[in-house]
């Protein structure tokens, strides 16, 4: 009554590996006709950039030809890109905006 009777009292644990869900960087392509301050008007509007930062990226991708927006989920990368490549098609511009895993 010992609880020692044949009874196999093995505990078996496994290893749960946690593993993050990918992100996505977001990039912005310079072209030679998207103006300027609309790049700008687009990082402060869907990036939540000041007007400083969304300068400054702005001049790189316009220096560069490419430069990270942001990095997020999936999901909110994807909201991202549609949300720039919609209003500068609204507005006839031809900016390019893609993501890639990181
Ligand atoms: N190269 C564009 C111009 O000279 C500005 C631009 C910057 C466009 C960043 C696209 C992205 N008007």
């Amino acid at each position: 009554n010992d609880n020692d009777d044949g009874d196999a009292s093995v505990v078996v644990e496994t290893r749960t590996r946690t593993k993050r869900p990918p992100l996505y960087k977001v990039l912005l392509l310079n072209d030679d006709y998207t103006p300027m301050e609309f790049v700008v008007l687009i990082l402060e509007q869907f990036f939540h950039l000041n007007h400083a930062q969304a300068f400054e990226i702005m001049l790189t991708v316009h220096k560069k030809g490419v430069a990270v927006v942001g990095v997020f989920s999936h999901e909110i990368a994807e909201t991202k890109v549609a949300q720039v490549m919609d209003f500068a098609r609204k507005h006839q511009h031809p900016l390019q905006c893609t993501m890639e895993k990181e």
